[in-house]
């Protein structure tokens, strides 16, 4: 673990005001660390959406409208009014304080897509995995991935207007989920919410930093 995330999170404030919510400054010189993180999940989950609303540049964003070829191999079950699909990933960027900017890279929710996975959790300090309760089996392959290359990770659950609202206790066991992976509630287009995930992931790494370096 790195171990100059000694204080992620600074006050819990990340830049970006009122009067300028985007913060489309450029990076401050004093800009020493960068860290990178994900947020995953599967396709229609919101992972765009959170890239979005919580990054303080225009985010890169690779989106294209679906073509009716796509119409049978996406499904968009739940998700009937989406009609752009994120064909190479999100790209976001969050300035937490005068040294420290976090990286988000949205990963590609369709599995033909899932050749691009390979690399992008090379240097992650950790991912953020967004869940749809509707559809929580669609998130199996991506916590196996995210197990399997050993990324560090909480889950978010997207919640949308007819998701039946379960526990998280309900959510940790339907995903079979460790006790020590945090479970949040999230809705992505609101740029605090996706924020407060984000500190979640950024807590629970420190927590594992402190723990790998007790004797
Ligand atoms: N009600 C609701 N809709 C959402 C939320 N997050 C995303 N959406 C909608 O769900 C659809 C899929 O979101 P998108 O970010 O494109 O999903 P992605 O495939 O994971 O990138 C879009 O139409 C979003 O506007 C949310 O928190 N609540
Ligand atoms: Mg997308």
């Amino acid at each position: 673990m790195h171990s100059k995330v000694s204080d992620p999170v600074g006050g819990g404030q990340l830049a970006g005001t009122a009067d300028d919510p985007i913060g489309e400054d450029a990076l401050p010189d004093t800009a020493r660390l960068g860290v990178k993180l994900v947020v995953a999940g599967a396709f229609g989950v919101g992972k765009t959406t959170m890239v979005r609303s919580v990054s303080e540049i225009r985010p890169l964003v690779t989106e294209e409208t679906m073509t009716q070829a796509s119409l049978g191999v996406d499904s968009t079950a739940g998700v009937e009014t989406k009609t752009t699909t994120t064909v190479a990933m999100d790209f976001g960027r969050i300035t937490v304080d005068e040294e420290m900017i976090l990286y988000l890279f949205g990963t590609p929710g369709q599995e033909r897509f899932w050749f691009l996975w390979n690399g992008l959790f090379e240097g992650a300090l950790g991912a953020v995995v967004l869940v749809d309760t509707r559809r929580l089996e669609e998130s199996f392959g991506i916590l196996e991935k995210l197990e399997e290359s050993g990324t560090p990770f909480i889950v978010a659950i997207n919640t949308f207007p007819d998701s039946v609202s379960y526990s998280t206790d309900e959510v940790r066991q339907a995903l079979d989920l460790p006790p020590g992976v945090p479970i949040v509630e999230c809705d992505a287009r609101r740029r605090d919410s996706s924020r407060d995930a984000l500190l979640t992931l950024m807590h629970h790494l420190q927590k594992l930093a402190d723990a790998s370096e007790l004797p």
